[in-house]
């Protein structure tokens, strides 16, 4: 309740104003944390919510600050709340707004913006842009308020927006003037909405999970996807009752690693290629075909024919790439629930001969990789560098895996078993550099947990400079950045003139030093006996550690794993 109050008429009226309704709405709705950058107009607003005991996180680059709202709102099912400035602040939060719309993560990326008047007849006001217009394709939903008593309603719809159906991005304007508008406290308590199971239950049509348990009693290689929105909607125990009642091999998509454990004995992951190709029926569950599973058809996914069941919340999900023979529209836990009654205590297992086809692939590919994982070269490989942090997630299995870079996230993926839910965090859908130090900061603060982020050099330097804000919150967060020395790989050479080539850094750069400026914990490690010997310290103390992990300059591949993608000259100048 404000405590402002004025003489009005004779009597005394309390007052509240646009600062204290909103922090009041965010706080009537369980908002706990803010990831912010200060300045005009919404500096106030930040420490009136810490005195408000809302916890307000200060970052160095409002990307960072949305990056960190985004994942938080992945691992809370709660939208993550950003708050920026006008204009540049603004724009530079909007590549993660977007970023989290296209990967179903629920934030609110909340701008302080300039004067209506002047802004829509642009005559120049600080910091002037039509904000709320630019946003609007980016994200689920775009408002703004523009009166006191509209912020109860104003903030109700946003969190709304942003998580119920397919979860997303949204944006809301604030200008200026709204913060300090006056209203009687009262009212203004009255005008204050709790938003009511902001993301209710879908519950799929009954037809709808008949056909898809038809479908799929019907298959001789039947194979599940489990996808990020199945890790997202926190059912993890009815999800893992459903794979081993169906028996089927299952797949784990980057994020969703560790819903069950990679180390499960119906996982195909070590068979990921051989699944693709020779299955009859696969069903999706929270995982689009884009272009992460080759939109569902070409040569990853063989010639034999296959039939699609997608499970998802999204309607307009439904035959996107290829035709859904199966389409099921409602939330994973309504779905799973059902499909668990619909198949009862006696559903036959996939056959035999193709459940031992995937566990013999697998077992040979796990074989195969074995070796390559225990090499204690110095300077490392991507893979002797990847054994040790494998190993350290096996130890520590509740720790956060925040991952990027090319090499450095397609090999980290593939080698690194996960055996806990929403433990991985990483590029997502655009495969986006720059998430790194934002999502680690969010997962130590939202889950209490320690974070391990492996990080390529040049993934790295995108949030670098938020090291200042680990060691300011004093995060247990293990940073270790796979240098070597460039984009991909270090050995690039310029053959015109004496710039440096395009993908290559400063040689041996020292990033470990970057931790240390701000009373960190920074190593350099050149072999993997000395890259555990440091993070087993890291983990051991909970300090904010750097540590320099030297990389042969020429173990990497182009674009890592994606190179396929990658457009190349077929003309040669003469
Ligand atoms: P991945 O990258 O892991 O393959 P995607 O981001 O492509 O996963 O797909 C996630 C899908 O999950 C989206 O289509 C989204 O609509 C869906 N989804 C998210 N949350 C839920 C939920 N609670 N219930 C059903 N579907 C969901
Ligand atoms: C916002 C393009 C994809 S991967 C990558 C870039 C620049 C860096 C790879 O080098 P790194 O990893 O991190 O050192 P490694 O192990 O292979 O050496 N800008 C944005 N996003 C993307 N994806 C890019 C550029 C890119
Ligand atoms: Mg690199």
């Amino acid at each position: 309740m404000s405590d402002a109050s004025v003489a009005h008429s004779g009597e005394d009226r309390e007052l509240t104003d646009g600062f204290h309704l909103v922090i009041d709405a965010l706080k009537l709705n369980g908002v706990k944390t803010i990831y912010n950058v200060p300045g005009i107009p919404i500096t106030d607003l930040g420490r009136m919510a810490q005195a408000a005991g809302i916890r307000v996180i200060s970052f160095r680059h409002e990307q960072h600050a949305g990056n960190a709202a985004a994942i938080a709102g992945y691992l809370t099912k709660q939208p993550g709340i950003c708050l920026t400035v006008s204009a540049p602040g603004f724009l530079n939060g909007l590549t993660a707004l977007a970023n989290a719309t296209t990967n179903c993560f629920p934030m609110i990326l909340i701008s302080g913006s300039s004067e209506r008047e002047i802004v829509d007849l642009q005559q120049g006001d600080y910091e002037e842009m039509d904000q709320l217009a630019i946003a609007k394709p980016l994200c689920k939903a775009a408002f703004r308020i523009l009166h006191a008593a509209d912020i109860g309603i104003g903030i109700a719809r946003a969190i709304r927006a942003a998580v119920s159906g397919r979860p997303g991005g949204v944006y809301l304007d604030l200008p200026a003037k709204l913060f300090s508008q006056v209203m009687d406290a009262e009212q203004g308590a009255k005008s204050l909405v709790k938003v009511i199971d902001a993301a209710p239950a879908q519950i799929p049509a009954a037809a709808s999970i008949k056909r898809a348990l038809d479908v799929l009693k019907s298959a001789q290689r039947p194979l599940v996807i489990l996808g990020k929105g199945a890790a997202y909607a926190q059912v993890d125990a009815s999800i893992r009752e459903f794979i081993e009642t169906s028996g089927v091999p299952f797949l784990q998509m980057s994020m969703a690693k560790g819903l069950l454990p990679d180390t499960h004995p119906q996982s195909a992951g070590a068979a990921r290629s051989t699944v693709l190709k020779e299955s009859d029926v696969v069903m999706l569950i929270g995982a689009r075909l884009n272009w992460l599973l080759s939109h569902g058809k070409g040569k990853t996914w063989g010639d034999a024919p296959k039939k699609f069941i997608q499970i998802d919340i999204e309607p307009k999900e439904m035959d996107s790439n290829v035709e859904i023979v199966a389409p099921v529209v409602g939330d994973i836990g309504s779905c799973v629930t059902a499909f668990l009654q619909g198949m009862g205590t006696n559903w036959p297992k996939p056959p035999a001969a193709w459940m031992d086809m995937v566990a013999a692939k697998r077992d040979e590919n796990i074989a195969k990789m074995a070796p390559r994982l225990m090499n204690n070269k110095s300077p490392m490989d991507f893979h002797g560098a990847l054994g040790v942090l494998r190993s350290v997630i096996k130890d520590h299995p509740d720790m956060i895996l925040v991952n990027e870079g090319a090499n450095t996230l397609d090999l980290a993926r593939g080698v690194i078993d996960m055996y806990q839910p929403r433990k991985r965090l990483d590029v997502g859908t655009w495969g986006v550099m720059g998430i790194g130090m934002g999502f680690s900061i969010a997962a130590a603060i939202e889950t209490g947990k320690p974070v391990l982020a492996v990080e390529g050099d040049s993934a790295f330097g995108f949030s670098g400079m938020e090291v200042e804000t680990i060691c300011r919150y004093n995060l247990p967060i293990c940073i270790v950045v796979f240098n070597n020395n460039g984009i991909y790989r270090g050995t690039d050479v310029n053959t015109n003139g004496t710039d440096p080539a395009t993908t290559v850094f400063v040689k041996d750069s020292r990033y470990d030093l970057m931790m240390q400026a701000f009373g960190g914990v920074g190593v350099t490690a050149t072999s993997p006996s000395e890259l555990l010997t440091a993070v087993k310290a890291a983990i051991e103390s909970g300090q904010p550690t750097l540590i320099n992990a030297v990389i042969d300059p020429s173990s990497g591949t182009e674009s890592g794993r994606i190179g396929n993608l990658n457009p190349q000259s077929v003309v040669k100048k003469k």
